[in-house]
C-alpha cells in the first residue's frame, strides 16, 4: 500500500519469514492518538507487572483492552473478561486500536482478523521479554498484529524450538508486524531496554499485540 504524502505509510512491506510481515511506520501517522489511547485504557485498567507461574515478577508493565485480557499468576496463563487488579471487565478496545489492527492485517492477507483481545506492554529501561511462544489463544489460524510505540527496541525472532538461531530486528516507533501462518508460533522475545527519550512517549515504548484469543 502506497498512501499520499499526509497519510504517513510509506514503507516497503518487509517479509521476516514466511507468515511474519513488517510493514515500517505503518502506525506513526496515528501515534500520537494510540498515545493517548493507551493513556485512556490505563486510567481505567492501570500498568501492573505481573508474577510469573514460577513466581518471577516480569519486568515489563501490562494492561489490556477489548472483551478478554491476557493475565499471568501463580496459577499460569490465560485470558480473562475480567481485570484482577480493579474486579472489573477490561476497558473497551477503541476503535482507532482496532482499526489499525484490522487494516494491518487486510494488508498481510488475513482479512477476518477481528481482535478480542489487546495486550498493552510498558518497557522502561532494562526491562525486556525472555523468548517465549504466544499459544494461550484459542485459533493458531488467526494472526498477532504488534505495534511499537516510543523508544526503539531489539526484537529477537526464532523458530519453533527454543534453541533455534534468532534472528535481530529494531522496531521502532510507529513500526507495525503482523505474525501469522507458518510464524504464528515461533518464539520470539525483547532484549533490554536501553535508556532514552522518545517525544511522544518520554522515557519508554508501548507495543500494543492484537489477539483473536477466544
Ligand atoms: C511472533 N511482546 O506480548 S511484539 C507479547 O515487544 C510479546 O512487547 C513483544 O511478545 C513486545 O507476547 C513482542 C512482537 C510479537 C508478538 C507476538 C508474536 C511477535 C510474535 C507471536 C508469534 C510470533
Ligand atoms: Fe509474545
Amino acid at each position: 500500500m502506497t498512501v499520499d504524502l499526509f497519510g504517513g505509510y510509506d514503507g516497503q512491506p518487509l517479509t521476516l519469514q514466511s507468515g511474519a510481515l513488517v510493514l515500517p511506520r505503518f502506525a506513526e501517522s496515528r501515534s500520537a492518538a494510540l498515545v493517548q489511547a493507551i493513556a485512556a485504557v490505563a486510567a481505567v485498567a492501570p500498568f501492573r507487572r505481573m508474577e510469573t507461574p514460577g513466581g518471577f515478577t516480569m519486568s515489563a508493565a501490562m494492561t489490556n483492552c477489548g472483551p478478554l485480557g491476557w493475565v499471568s499468576d501463580r496459577t499460569g496463563y490465560r485470558y480473562q473478561t475480567d481485570d484482577p487488579t480493579t474486579g472489573k471487565p477490561w476497558p473497551a478496545m477503541l476503535s482507532i486500536m482496532r482499526n489499525l489492527a484490522m487494516e494491518a492485517a487486510v494488508e498481510a492477507g488475513f482479512p477476518g482478523f477481528e481482535p478480542d483481545a489487546c495486550l498493552v506492554n510498558r518497557y522502561q529501561p532494562g526491562a525486556r521479554m525472555s523468548l517465549h511462544q504466544d499459544r494461550n489463544e484459542q485459533d493458531f489460524s488467526q494472526p498477532i498484529v504488534s505495534v511499537s510505540l516510543g523508544l526503539s527496541m531489539v526484537f529477537l525472532f526464532g523458530g519453533l524450538r527454543r534453541q533455534d538461531k534468532t534472528q535481530k530486528i529494531t522496531l521502532s516507533h510507529g513500526d507495525v508486524v503482523v505474525w501469522g501462518g507458518p510464524s504464528r508460533l515461533r518464539y520470539h522475545g525483547v532484549l533490554a531496554l536501553k535508556p532514552g527519550s522518545h517525544p511522544q512517549t518520554g522515557a519508554c515504548r508501548y507495543n500494543l499485540t492484537f489477539r483473536r484469543a477466544g
